[in-house]
């Protein structure tokens, strides 16, 4: 048996024997994290009916049609649960931070296991998504398992929300298999990238900004500043501002990108984007990390902020 077969036999177990499962997300959580919790929250509220069931974490605006609700339960229900943590890296990401509180912790995540964490931890950073791994762990297990259409549509989000729609390298032919078996299951590709690719008319004219207003260097490093009172202006919130993030990779003379986001404690957050050049060792110089080619930093001021933008582009240079 392989350790993943190990894994993923172990996390069944745990969900067989625990009456209460609580099941948790990142913070600011995006399309894979809603659906990797939303996805296991509902095949095992269909296949068990007797368990609780709860999927914690701040709720979002931006994402209706995950259908993930924000369950409000106390710290009376940690007691003896089983807690499901799905895509989140490290423990400060962690929403809602009483999962501490439980009996038995597990982490399902595909980002680098820089923070190893719980009980049981299924780490594979060789999956796309998340919402990859827990389709997997369902079509294992689906002789045991009720996988509910909605079940199949949360994970499909998940991973093209992560994937670009197939886009990024993490894309595997393991990733196509699953999205060929949740298509089976009765998601539906055509409305699901519909939904996950509008933008609203505010994040339209962001958008319009940023592609008049970016850099671009002569090695390939494009970037722009979105201000507070810019996103006021535009009333975007930060959270939906990073809709506009893709497109700057769209530019056929880009190889690099980053937006930087002025954050209300007068940091700023710097999204990282790279169509080859590994950006993730200098975002983790900067109080970040994440994957190779797409990863998250924070800057504290001008200096920091000329400094990364200094260290992406000499990097650019190199690999001329
Ligand atoms: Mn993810």
């Amino acid at each position: 048996m392989t350790d993943t077969k190990a894994l993923e036999l172990a996390i069944f177990q745990a969900i067989e024997s625990y009456n209460t499962i609580i099941i948790h997300r990142h913070v600011r959580p995006d399309p894979d994290a809603l659906g990797s919790q939303g996805a296991l929250a509902s095949v095992i509220r269909a296949t068990y009916k007797d368990k609780a069931v709860y999927t914690v974490g701040e709720g979002t605006a931006d994402l209706p049609f995950m259908q993930v609700e924000s369950d409000d339960i106390s710290e009376g229900h940690y007691q003896q649960a089983l807690v499901i943590v799905c895509d989140s890296a490290n423990q400060e990401r962690i929403d809602d931070q009483r999962y501490l509180l439980a009996e038995k912790i597990i982490k399902i995540d595909h980002h680098p296991n820089t923070d190893p964490y719980g009980d049981i931890s299924w780490v594979d950073p060789s999956m796309s998504s998340a919402s990859e791994m827990v389709a997997k762990w369902c079509k294992d297990f689906e002789d045991q398992l009720i996988i509910p259409q909605k079940a199949a549509q949360q994970l499909y989000y998940g991973i093209i929300g992560d994937t670009g729609r197939f886009l990024y390298d993490a894309t595997s032919d393991h990733t196509f298999e699953m999205a060929a078996y949740l298509k089976r299951k009765g998601a539906d590709p055509a409305s699901a990238g519909r939904d996950l690719d509008q933008i609203s008319p505010e994040v339209a004219q962001l958008l319009a900004y940023v592609l008049e207003e970016a850099k671009i260097s002569p090695n390939g490093l494009a970037y722009v500043t979105l201000t507070e009172s810019l996103l006021r202006r535009f009333k975007v919130s930060e959270a939906d501002s990073s809709q506009i993030v893709p497109y700057l990779g769209k530019i056929s003379t880009v190889k690099a990108w980053i937006v930087f986001v002025q954050q209300k404690d007068g940091s700023t957050r710097c999204r990282m984007r790279s169509k080859g050049v590994v950006i993730n060792d200098i975002a983790s110089q900067f109080r970040g990390g994440g994957h190779p080619l797409a990863s998250g930093a924070k800057v504290l001021n001008d200096e920091e902020k000329r400094a990364i933008i200094k260290a992406v582009d000499k990097k650019l240079a190199q690999e001329v």
